[in-house]
């Protein structure tokens, strides 16, 4: 269905002709969701015609979009074929694969297949930080945002994270901090970033990139062109390939060159170091868990590595309490914590939030797990439930799965939905237990994202709380 805008509108329609003379090129915004609708915004405000489509026929905001883009061809439902056929750029979101057929067409006839990166890349001149990895990706972010902002610097943050990065053009930032996915840098060709970090790489998003391997080469997309790599020393898969020119540095656990960061014990006490300077001590960090001391040390590695005056950056960083659904603590009673982890959405999360708690104590964990497995393989989770001798709470579409793969390993409840494993993990507690949710899945097999998991989560723990007054709640 073709919603010709200035035909709505009772005006003379006259586009295609004014493609013909404006442009010699035909450019198509493929999916409207919050990259299609910041990428036409951005060719708007461009002067540079494009036609757009979304496999949607209702889409949410027809209306609104029809009288922002008055005069754009915007195709809703099963597009004609000469319409892809007669694109010479596309600017695909990154929610759509690759592999569909009209985009492999599209490519086979010489398309450029792109995305809101390389029209970002090719309009921006101030610094721009990129940073991916499978996990930590907005904690980190959103910290390298915020100790850039505290140095008075006029800060840039987005990309998945969730403001689209075509959207911070406009604001015309001294340097811009961008969130990659595996799915931005997968129909990107700019790269000329002034520092690139993967920070950790574990499988995610299998069902898409069907192979470790592919997943881990679009990973080191992000420094094929960047000046500084800055990778994580413990694991090898974020190692950058060699290239004439790229400078090296690395954060992780244990001390190497004098310019990489690492933890050093002192004096029984734990410290945040770069080569042999003291940076920060590891006990004032507020973000829970070993795994967010390792995140705290990423987010400072990457500002000194951009260059940036590090005086009073540590102690900001300290005190830096997190993003919600990121090992959030929703409360405790009863001598037992509740930690919503809505946003362990693949299995290394889970695993490093296990991981990261089990370090700090020897607490019992019972871990709520289940969603849409991603083709996932959960034998990394049956090894660390096993391990820490964790207890398992499955639901929803994967709870078969993921019971089949930690069988003998763990403990095993199954519960109907996530209420009802909120219920089976409290009459599982005993003082001194963890309760965590961390489901190792994406939610949309129950729910519309993360964040409405994690609500529901923090709800019928507080309703839990609320029904046992006289326990004594420590929140
Ligand atoms: N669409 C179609 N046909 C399809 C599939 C999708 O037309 O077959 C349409 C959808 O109807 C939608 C549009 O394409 O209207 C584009 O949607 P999208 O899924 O690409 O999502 P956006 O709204 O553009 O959001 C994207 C990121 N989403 C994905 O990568 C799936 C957001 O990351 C990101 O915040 C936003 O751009 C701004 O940069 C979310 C995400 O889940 C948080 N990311 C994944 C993750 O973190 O694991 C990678
Ligand atoms: P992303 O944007 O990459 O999804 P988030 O900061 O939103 O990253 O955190 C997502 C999940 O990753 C959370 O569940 C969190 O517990 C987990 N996580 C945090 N730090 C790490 C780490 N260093 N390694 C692996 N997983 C982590």
């Amino acid at each position: 269905m073709l919603i010709n805008t200035e035909q709505e509108l009772g005006l003379n329609s006259a586009i295609s002709f004014m493609n013909l003379i404006q442009t010699d090129r035909n450019r198509l915004v493929v999916g409207l969701g919050a990259t299609g609708l910041s990428t036409m915004r951005f060719l708007q405000r461009a002067g540079l015609p494009f036609s757009a489509l979304d496999s949607r026929v209702d889409l949410p905001n027809k209306d609104s979009l029809c009288a922002e883009f008055v005069g754009v061809d915007i195709y809703l439902g099963d597009a004609p074929a000469e319409v892809f056929e007669r694109a010479d750029e596309l600017y695909v979101s990154p929610g759509l694969a690759l592999d569909t057929p009209e985009l492999e067409q599209a490519a086979a006839s010489g398309a450029l297949i792109s995305g809101d990166l390389d029209l970002f890349m090719r309009n921006v001149d101030a610094p721009v930080i990129a940073i991916t990895g499978s996990n930590a990706k907005s904690t980190v972010t959103t910290l390298v945002g915020e100790l850039l902002a505290s140095r008075n610097l006029h800060v840039g943050v987005g990309g998945n994270l969730g403001t689209p990065m075509l959207d911070l053009i406009e604001r015309d930032c001294d340097v811009y901090v961008l969130e990659l996915s595996s799915f931005q840098l997968e129909r990107a060709h700019h790269y000329n970033f002034s520092v690139a970090c993967v920070l950790n790489v574990s499988a995610d998003h299998m069902d898409r990139h069907k192979t470790m391997l592919r997943y881990h080469q679009l990973k080191q997309r992000v420094y094929s062109e960047a000046k500084v790599a800055l990778f994580n020393r413990d694991d090898r898969l974020t190692y950058p390939l060699q290239r004439a020119g790229l400078v090296q540095k690395s954060f992780g656990r244990c001390t190497q060159g004098l310019d990489d960061y690492s933890l050093q014990e002192t004096d029984g006490q734990e410290y945040i170091v770069k080569g042999v300077e003291r940076v920060l001590a590891v006990d004032a960090i507020a973000l829970p868990g070993r795994h967010n001391v390792l995140n705290v040390m990423a987010a400072l590695a990457i500002v000194d590595a951009a260059g940036f005056d590090m005086q009073g950056l540590a102690e900001k960083a300290a005190q830096f309490r997190g993003l919600p659904h990121r090992c959030e603590l929703v409360g405790s009673f009863a001598g037992v914590r509740y930690i919503n982890d809505s946003k362990a959405t693949n299995v290394g999360a889970c695993v490093a939030a296990i991981n990261g708690f089990s370090a700090a104590g020897d607490q019992k964990i019972i871990v709520l797990a289940g969603g849409q497995t991603k083709s996932a393989d959960f034998q990394p989770l049956a090894t660390v439930v096993e391990k820490h001798a964790c207890k398992l709470v499955l639901f929803g579409e994967g709870a078969e799965q993921i019971g089949a793969a930690c069988a003998g390993c763990s403990d095993l409840h199954y519960a109907q939905d996530l209420l009802g494993a909120v219920h089976a993990a409290h009459a599982l507690t005993e003082p001194g237990d963890l309760v965590l949710l961390s489901p190792a899945c994406a939610s949309f097999d129950m729910f519309s994202n993360y964040e409405e998991r994690g609500d529901v989560f923090r709800k019928a723990v507080n309703d839990l709380i609320n029904a046992a007054p006289s326990i004594g709640v420590e929140r």
